[in-house]
């Protein structure tokens, strides 16, 4: 396999609504592409990194540096018979896992259209379509989220996920429990709260939710186990998992008992893959994340959550749930809160090219002379 050229192109999409976290309001996201060309073909992979480090330490510019300077020279000085060969071949360079994912997902798309086969099949997915759910920032008032909420119930979304953050919470959660008794719904805290508000956690006992999501620090895996000994609700770990020994230190500590999978978060597709797989053995279901992507990082999405152990919905929405012009084609559609897997090569979704200027914000061309047996 040649690369011939290596194209970083900076982005920016506007959210449909603005997004509000624990950690702040998102009105638009910035992003990066990477786009490993060959003589037939393309591989995209969408770096998750955003403007800020509010949720993790990387930034678009972070990426960049960490891309342009060492990871695809490392790439470029190698012979790669596998995608799989990255995740050792980056091991050494410590964290910025948002940038080798976004190089490695690159890499795997390429792959997959060079052996003329699907993303999901090249991953050694098993599934033909997967369920999904959908994850709605904190609202102005508990009107406005009911509104919101009816209006995914409807749509058919498998499970909704609710932001939470302190004042932002318990009666929310009441109160849309109260108007859908039925709905599978889960929060997440994004690190908001400490050990101090275990009275709290112990009150969502009551609410059936399927989990609740990083309720402590960022950090932490210590806490979060105390936490889960004393309720019942499953804890899920997002912000605290970068790394399959991070996961293997967690359930071991009963930290948690579901863990959500991102790629960026962890460094790849192959990293997720032995993250799911171990999960797996350990009989703690996995669900894949998100980080409101594009839909070029979505499909990437789509692709591993057809791995056996994705056993709960993903917070992949379509894309018209974050865009008004996604920048493939077609657009990831939701049926009754299920997306059917594409069957095309590689990631399955072509980029739409006149989009991808439209919104490109900054563009980088690392030409390659590089042969690759
Ligand atoms: O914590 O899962 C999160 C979005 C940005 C950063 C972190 C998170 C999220 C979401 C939305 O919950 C996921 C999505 O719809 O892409
Ligand atoms: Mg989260």
């Amino acid at each position: 396999m040649e690369i011939n050229k290596i194209v970083l192109r900076k982005m920016n999409l506007e959210l449909k609504a603005p997004f509000q976290t624990s950690f702040g309001v998102q009105k638009d996201r910035d992003f990066m592409i990477v786009e490993l060309h060959s003589n037939n073909h393309i591989g995209y992979g969408e770096c998750v990194a955003t403007a800020k480090p509010l949720y993790g330490e990387e930034t678009v510019g972070t990426v960049e540096l960490i891309l342009e300077e060492i990871l695809i020279p490392t790439l470029l000085d190698n012979e790669i018979q596998h995608p799989d060969e990255l995740n050792e071949l980056f091991k050494p360079f410590r964290r910025n896992n948002m940038a080798k994912a976004a190089l490695e997902g690159a890499y795997w798309d390429l792959f997959a259209k060079e052996k003329n086969i699907s993303l999901h099949e090249a991953l050694g997915g098993t599934k033909s379509e997967i369920e999904v759910g959908v994850s709605i920032g904190i609202q102005e008032s508990l009107e406005s989220l009911l509104k919101e909420v009816e209006g995914y119930v409807n749509e058919g979304y498998k499970r909704i996920k609710l932001k939470i953050e302190p004042g932002n919470d318990l009666t929310l959660l009441e109160g849309v429990r109260r108007k859908f008794p039925d709905i599978e719904m889960m929060a997440d805290a994004n690190s908001a709260y400490t050990l101090d508000d275990i009275e709290l956690f112990k009150k969502m006992d009551n609410l059936n939710l399927t989990m609740i999501e990083q309720p402590l620090a960022h950090d932490d895996i210590i806490d979060h186990a105390k936490l889960q000994s004393e309720i019942n609700s499953a804890i899920c770990l997002d912000e605290s998992i970068h790394s399959l020994e991070d996961a293997k230190k967690a359930i071991e500590l009963g930290s948690c008992k579901i863990i959500n999978l991102k790629i960026g978060r962890v460094g790849g597709l192959t990293e997720a893959k032995k993250i799911h797989d171990f999960c797996e053995s350990k009989g703690i279901p996995v669900w894949c994340g998100g980080m409101l992507e594009s839909g070029i990082g979505r499909a990437h999405n789509i692709a591993i959550t057809s791995l056996p152990n994705f056993t709960l919905p993903g917070d992949t929405a379509a894309s018209s749930r974050y865009w008004n012009e996604d920048i493939i084609s077609p657009e990831v559609t939701v049926e009754k809160g299920i997306i059917t897997l594409p069957n095309s090569p590689g990631i399955g979704f072509e980029p739409n090219i006149a989009l991808m200027e439209k919104y490109t914000t900054g563009i980088k061309e690392i030409v390659s002379k590089k042969v690759f047996s």
